[in-house]
């Protein structure tokens, strides 16, 4: 009898651990920049191998129409993070490296729901959503914050901005790595420090020659955007950015081996200055762009690599995606232009990186748990606004009013359960385009039509554009004058949720 009870027990608890496995998988969010949709082979690519990202797609389900909620960084990040589309909130353009947190630390935020459902939380690698209070000056010798830890991340590794602004240097936690403190930070977005080499000065004998802005602090012989003094024992060597935060997101990953876990891995790759470590120089013929994306890929492939080794891969969803569209010349002159060939980095939209096309804000998405999600393609319509709401769901948690309010639970869309994804979202650049189905309305917008530095074409016009996403995925033919009606009711939706009432 005793003997038939512990069996018993050893049941239950067995599947109650089977169950706890099954709603809190571990989650690793692969969260890449400026990788456009045509930037690897599981989308198109040929001219670049990227042997993880294709193996990951295999194993899990890949989305073709996944959106980032803007076409630029931060107010991308900002929306996958507070499940608010970032038009609603002034001050969340791509914002200087000394500027103050934009998530407001009373925010609800997709990590703090998942430390409510259990779990630990993590950010490693690129930050860019302001650090330190609104109208206070960083003092990046001693703890700052708020930060991450304040938006939910109980352990952090970043940088603070972007690999082309300064402060060139790692964060851990509210700290700055490796700081001698008898040569402390200085930086400034206002003016030079006397003295200070900058990339005007120094542009004869700079590492990597910049095209456009990077002409301000000199760190590790590349012009950035900014001013910084001292901390030269914490600067960071950009060609080692990657290995750093492969590392660090590894360890995180090995540390929590035992609890659920919520990792947000943001690398600097594919974004500039692209100065891939050595090992990966010349593995393409596009030159720097092209083997920052082989780096790219062989950062996912470690940290799959040790979900592999540690026996996690069954219980943890992985999501592997990009911050926005994809730019050829952003401002070095490293060769991009001149050695694309035929590759696409966009893939078959238009636009890119800033645009309100579809090549801004359409981006690779691959979600992978074995068992759970059967691999194979979806056409579901899915922002990353949706994933504090979706893992929400995953994890329990219930949303109240106002929490995360642009984001939609479109879990089982995510999990292959269903084709459905959202209704309708909102793309944003300098102005903002809605798309319901496969047709996209294009709101009037000044500014020009193609940037004279990137080139890319950004998509204002001041008259309104309709485009039939179906057969004209590449926005060619304005269809508002045949369709009048169709675009007057994808306007009026598009000022409905900006109103920001229930839509
Ligand atoms: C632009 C930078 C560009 C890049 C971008 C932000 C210049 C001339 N251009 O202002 O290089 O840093 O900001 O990119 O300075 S993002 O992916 O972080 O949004
Ligand atoms: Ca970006």
């Amino acid at each position: 009898m005793k003997r038939l009870s512990l069996v018993f027990l050893i049941l239950v608890a067995g599947g109650a651990a089977v169950c706890a496995a099954e709603s809190r998988p571990n989650i690793l969010l692969i969260y890449a920049d400026d990788l456009g949709y045509g930037d690897v082979g599981c989308y198109g690519a040929k001219a670049v191998r990227t042997p993880n990202v294709d193996r990951l797609a295999k194993q899990g389900l890949r989305f073709t129409s996944a959106y980032s909620s803007s076409a630029t960084c931060t107010p991308s990040r900002f929306s996958l993070l507070t499940g608010g589309y970032a038009f609603r909130q002034k001050g969340t353009g791509i914002l200087p490296g000394d500027a103050a947190l934009i998530i407001p630390p009373d925010c609800v935020t997709l990590p703090k729901i998942m430390k409510a459902a259990g779990y630990t939380t993590g950010a490693v690698g690129k930050w860019h959503l302001g650090l330190g209070k609104v109208n206070e000056e960083v003092d990046w010798n001693s703890d700052i914050k708020p930060g991450p830890r304040e938006v939910g991340f109980d352990y952090s590794f970043i940088m603070a901005a972007t690999g082309d602004r300064v402060p060139c240097v790692f964060l851990e936690n509210q700290r700055v790595v490796g700081l001698d403190p008898g040569d402390p930070i200085q930086v400034s977005y206002e003016k030079p420090f006397p003295g200070e080499p900058t990339g005007v000065s120094e542009r004869d004998v700079l590492k990597l020659n910049w095209s456009h802005g990077h002409n301000q602090a000199v760190i590790n012989g590349v012009g950035r955007i900014g001013y910084m003094k001292g901390g030269a024992s914490a600067r960071w060597k950009d060609e080692d950015l990657a290995d750093t935060f492969t590392r660090k997101g590894v360890e995180f990953i090995e540390r929590n081996r035992d609890r659920p876990f919520f990792l947000y891995f943001a690398t600097h790759d594919i974004h500039v200055p692209r100065l891939p470590h050595a090992r990966f120089v010349g593995q393409t013929a596009m030159g720097p762009r092209g083997d920052v994306i082989v780096q790219f890929d062989w950062a996912a492939g470690q940290l799959l690599e040790v979900l592999e080794r540690l026996q996690l891969s069954r219980d943890t969803l992985v999501i592997l995606t990009s911050d926005n569209g994809p730019v050829v010349d952003d401002g070095y002159q490293d060769g991009a232009v001149a050695r694309l060939g035929d590759h696409r980095p966009a893939g078959p939209f238009r636009g890119g990186k800033y645009s309100i096309f579809e090549g801004g804000t359409r981006v690779p998405m691959i979600v992978r748990w074995p068992g759970r999600v059967k691999p194979g393609v979806s056409d579901a319509l899915i922002s990353q606004v949706d994933f504090a709401a979706s893992l929400a769901a995953l994890t329990g948690r219930e949303l109240r009013p106002g929490e995360a309010r642009d984001s939609r639970n479109v879990l089982p869309a995510l999990l292959g359960e269903s084709s459905a994804g959202r209704q309708h979202i909102v793309e944003q650049a300098r102005g903002l385009a809605v798309r319901q189905g496969d047709w996209k309305y294009i709101e009037p917008s000044p500014g020009p039509k193609r940037s004279k530095t990137t080139h890319i074409e950004l998509g204002n016009d001041p008259a309104p554009q309709l485009y039939d996403l179906a057969r004209d995925p590449g926005e060619r033919r304005n269809l508002i004058g045949e369709n009048p009606a169709r675009a007057e009711a994808l306007a009026e939706l598009l000022s409905r949720v900006r109103d920001g009432g229930t839509y």
